[in-house]
C-alpha cells in the first residue's frame, strides 16, 4: 500500500496543534493525506477515531488512530527517526515534553476561552493568559538553556505555532497577548520556525488566519453552549 494511503491526518489548517503535527510530518519527509474538519460538523471518522476528546489533530497510521498532539508528535518521532524532533538525553527530552504539555494542556485551553467567550469571562481569561505567559517566560529565562539550538525540534515547533496563534488571537480580541518582550522564548521559536522552508508550507498567511478564525468562531458559538 502506498504510504499516503496509510497515513491520514484529521485536522484544521488554522489550528496551532495541527500545524505542529504537519510540520513534524513534513520535517520527517513522510507523505500523508490531510482531512480538513469542520468544527461545527465534525466527521463521523473523527468522532470514531477520537471518541474520548472528539478533537483534532488525529493521526491514523495503518488504520490505528492516535490523539493528543504531544502523543502524536512522540509517535512520529519514534516511527520516523530522521531528523530527530526530541533530544536524546532523557532529562532534556522530559523537559521538552513538560513545556509542550504546558502549552497544550494549560495555555491553549485559556486561549480557547478568550476566543469563544465575551465580557467578564473573557477579561478573566485574558488576565489568566498574561499571568501564565509571565510565569512561563520567567521560568524559561531562569533555566539552563533548553535544547532548542540544534535544528528545528518539537519545542521550537510547539512554541512557534502557539505564538503564531496567540498573536492572531490578540488581533481578534484587541489585546496584545504575546510579543517579543512578553514571551521571548516563544518569539525566538517562531523566528526559527519561520526561517525554515517547511514553515512556508504549513503556516497560513496572518490575515487569512484571523479572517478564518472569526468565521469559525461564529459557527462554534452557534453549535456549543459556552
Ligand atoms: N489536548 C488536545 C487538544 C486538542 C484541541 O483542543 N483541538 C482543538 C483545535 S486546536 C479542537 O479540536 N477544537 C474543536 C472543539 O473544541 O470542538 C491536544 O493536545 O491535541
Amino acid at each position: 500500500m502506498a504510504q499516503e494511503e496509510e497515513l491520514k491526518l484529521y485536522g484544521l489548517w488554522a489550528s496551532p496543534l495541527c500545524m505542529t503535527v504537519e510540520v513534524a510530518l513534513k520535517l520527517k519527509g513522510v507523505n500523508y493525506e490531510y482531512i480538513q474538519e469542520d468544527f461545527a460538523n465534525k466527521s463521523e471518522d473523527l468522532l470514531r477515531h477520537n471518541p474520548m476528546h472528539r478533537k483534532v489533530p488525529v493521526l491514523v497510521h495503518k488504520g490505528k488512530p492516535l490523539a493528543e498532539t504531544l502523543i502524536i508528535a512522540q509517535y512520529i518521532d519514534a516511527t520516523w527517526e530522521e531528523p530527530p524532533l526530541l533530544p536524546e538525553d532523557p532529562y532534556e527530552r522530559a523537559m521538552v515534553c513538560f513545556w509542550v504539555d504546558f502549552l497544550y494542556s494549560k495555555l491553549l485551553p485559556v486561549s480557547r476561552t478568550i476566543f469563544l467567550s465575551e465580557g467578564e469571562k473573557r477579561e478573566k481569561a485574558i488576565e489568566e493568559m498574561a499571568e501564565l505567559i509571565r510565569r512561563m517566560s520567567k521560568e524559561l529565562s531562569d533555566r539552563v538553556p533548553l535544547p532548542n539550538d540544534k535544528g528545528l525540534g518539537l519545542l521550537d515547533i510547539a512554541m512557534g505555532t502557539s505564538y503564531f496563534w496567540l498573536r492572531a488571537l490578540g488581533e481578534i480580541a484587541g489585546v496584545e497577548l504575546v510579543s517579543e518582550e512578553k514571551a521571548p522564548f516563544m518569539y525566538s521559536s517562531l523566528v526559527k520556525l519561520e526561517s525554515h522552508a517547511v514553515a512556508k508550507e504549513v503556516l497560513p498567511e496572518r490575515g487569512t488566519l484571523v479572517e478564518h478564525a472569526l468565521s469559525v468562531r461564529e459557527k462554534m458559538r452557534a453549535s456549543i453552549a459556552f
